[in-house]
C-alpha cells in the first residue's frame, strides 16, 4: 500500500497536518495507535494561541475548529494576594488566544478531516519504521509513503527509529515539582496565576463549573497525591490569597513533570518529527500544543511545495525553521517559570529579587508588557 504522506499520530499535530494536507489536495494516511474513544477524551492544553488559531484561519478552517471559543483577555498576576491584571491583548495589537480546550480541538479536527474523506486508522499503532524504504509496519498491515511525519508524541515510535548518532538531545530538570487537580470548584474570572512565599499555585477554568488547579510542591517530600483535600485547599487558599476560596469535589489528581526536552536536527532522510515527538516544554506559558500546531503548519507548507511543485527547499529547512521557534519558545517558558516561582518563594535571596525585578518590570515598563503579551499570543517568528 502507498500514500504521499503517512502521518503517525492523531494528536494535536497529526491531525493539524491532516486537515491542512487535505485541504491542499495532498492524499495522506494517518495511522494511530489508540481508538477513536481515547484519542478524542485525552484532556490537557486549554489555550489555543493567537498565532495557532491563525494557521487554521489561513486555511479556511476558523470556522470549523475555533467556533464559539472564548476569547483570552487577562491573565491576574496574584503577588502574594495583592492582584495584577495583565491585559495580553492590549499589549498586543490586540491579538488574542482562544480558550480551546484539547480534546475539543481535537475532536473537531478528527471530524473535519473524517468529513472530507480522510484516512484515519484507528488502534493501528505502528511498530517499526523503515526510513531507508519510508515503510511502516504495523500489526496486520505496511505502508509505503513519499513522506513520514512523525507526530506521535513523547513516547512515539518515530524518533527512536532514527539512528542515534544522527540526533542530539537536550533535556532540561527545571527541579520543581508540580501537582494538579481537576475539582468541581467554580472557574475563576481570569486566569490565576499566584506568586507566594508557600509556593506557586494557578487556577484556570474549565467550562463553567470546574477549575483546573496546579500547585508546586517540593521535590524531596513525598507524592502530593496522597495529600488530603484539606491540605490542597488550605495551600491553594494561602498561595491565592483568597480565604474565601470556593471548593468541590476533587475529581483527577495528577504530577506534571517540569522538564524540556529537544531533539536536534526534526528530520532525518524523509521522516519529520512535529510536536512532542521533537519536542517537549513545561507547561508555563502553554506553549505545548502551540508549538505542535506551528511544526503541523511548517510541515504542510513544505510538503505540499514538494509535492505540487517539486520544490524541496523548505522541506529541507523544515527542521532550522521549527528549531527557531521551539528555543525561543522554551526560553520564555523558562523566563515565565523563573518568575512565578522564585519572585516569592525561591531560598536564595538574591535570586528572589531578581525575579521581583522581573516581574515588577512588567508593570513599569510598557515594552517588557509588549514583549511578554507577543509571546503568550504567539510569534509568526520567520
Ligand atoms: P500527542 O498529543 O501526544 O499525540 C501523539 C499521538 O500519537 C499516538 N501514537 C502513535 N500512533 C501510532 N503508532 C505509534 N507507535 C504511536 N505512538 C503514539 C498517540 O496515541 C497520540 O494520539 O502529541 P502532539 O500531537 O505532538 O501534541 C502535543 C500536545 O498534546 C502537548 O504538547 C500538550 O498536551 C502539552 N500540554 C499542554 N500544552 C499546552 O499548550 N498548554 C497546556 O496547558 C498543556 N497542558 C500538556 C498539559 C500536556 C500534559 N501531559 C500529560 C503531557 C498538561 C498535561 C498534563
Amino acid at each position: 500500500e502507498m500514500t504521499d504522506v503517512a502521518i503517525i499520530g492523531a494528536g494535536p499535530a497529526g491531525l493539524t497536518l491532516a486537515n491542512l494536507l487535505q485541504r491542499n489536495g495532498i492524499s495522506c494516511v494517518v495511522l494511530e495507535a489508540r481508538d477513536r474513544s481515547y484519542v478524542e477524551e485525552r484532556q490537557r492544553a486549554g489555550i489555543l494561541d493567537h498565532y495557532g488559531s491563525e494557521i487554521f484561519a489561513a486555511a479556511g478552517l476558523a470556522e470549523a475548529v475555533i467556533a464559539g471559543a472564548p476569547r483570552e483577555q487577562f491573565l491576574e498576576l496574584r503577588y502574594e494576594g495583592e492582584p495584577h491584571l495583565f491585559d495580553g491583548p492590549a499589549h498586543a495589537g490586540g491579538r488574542s488566544g482562544v480558550l480551546v480546550p484539547q480534546q475539543l480541538l481535537v475532536r473537531r479536527l478528527l471530524t473535519t478531516f473524517l468529513a472530507g474523506g480522510g484516512d484515519l486508522r484507528f488502534a493501528t499503532p505502528v511498530d517499526r519504521i523503515n526510513i531507508k524504504e519510508n515503510r511502516m509496519v504495523y500489526a496486520g498491515g505496511e505502508l509505503t509513503a513519499s513522506y513520514i511525519a512523525g507526530c506521535d508524541g513523547f513516547h512515539g515510535v518515530s524518533r527512536r527509529s532514527i539512528p542515534a548518532a544522527a540526533l542530539t538531545t537536550y533535556s532540561f530538570d527545571h527541579g520543581i515539582g508540580w501537582y494538579t487537580v481537576l475539582a468541581d470548584a467554580p472557574p475563576p474570572r481570569h486566569a490565576l496565576m499566584g506568586i507566594s512565599e508557600h509556593g506557586f499555585a494557578a487556577q484556570f477554568g474549565r467550562g463553567p463549573k470546574a477549575s483546573r488547579f496546579y500547585l508546586q510542591y517540593d521535590l524531596g517530600a513525598g507524592d502530593p497525591r496522597e495529600w488530603p483535600d484539606d491540605h490542597t485547599w488550605d495551600q491553594l487558599r494561602l498561595r491565592l490569597g483568597d480565604p474565601a476560596l470556593p471548593t468541590g469535589p476533587i475529581t483527577d489528581r495528577e504530577i506534571v513533570e517540569m522538564r524540556s526536552f529537544v531533539t536536534e536536527p526534526m528530520a532525518y532522510a524523509n521522516l519529520f518529527l512535529a510536536g512532542d515527538a521533537a519536542h517537549i516544554i513545561t507547561p508555563m506559558g502553554a506553549k505545548g500544543m502551540n508549538l505542535a500546531l506551528a511544526d503541523a503548519g511548517v510541515l504542510a507548507t513544505a510538503l505540499t511545495a514538494a509535492l505540487h511543485d517539486g520544490d524541496d527547499a523548505a522541506l529541507r529547512s523544515y527542521s532550522d525553521t521549527c528549531l527557531r521557534r521551539t528555543w525561543d519558545y522554551q526560553e520564555f517558558s523558562r523566563w515565565f517559570t523563573e518568575m512565578v516561582h522564585d519572585a516569592a518563594a525561591a531560598e536564595d535571596p538574591f535570586r528572589r529579587r531578581l525575579a521581583k525585578a522581573r516581574f515588577d518590570r512588567l508593570w513599569t515598563n510598557p515594552k517588557a508588557a509588549d514583549w511578554f503579551a507577543d509571546m503568550m499570543a504567539g510569534t509568526a517568528l520567520i
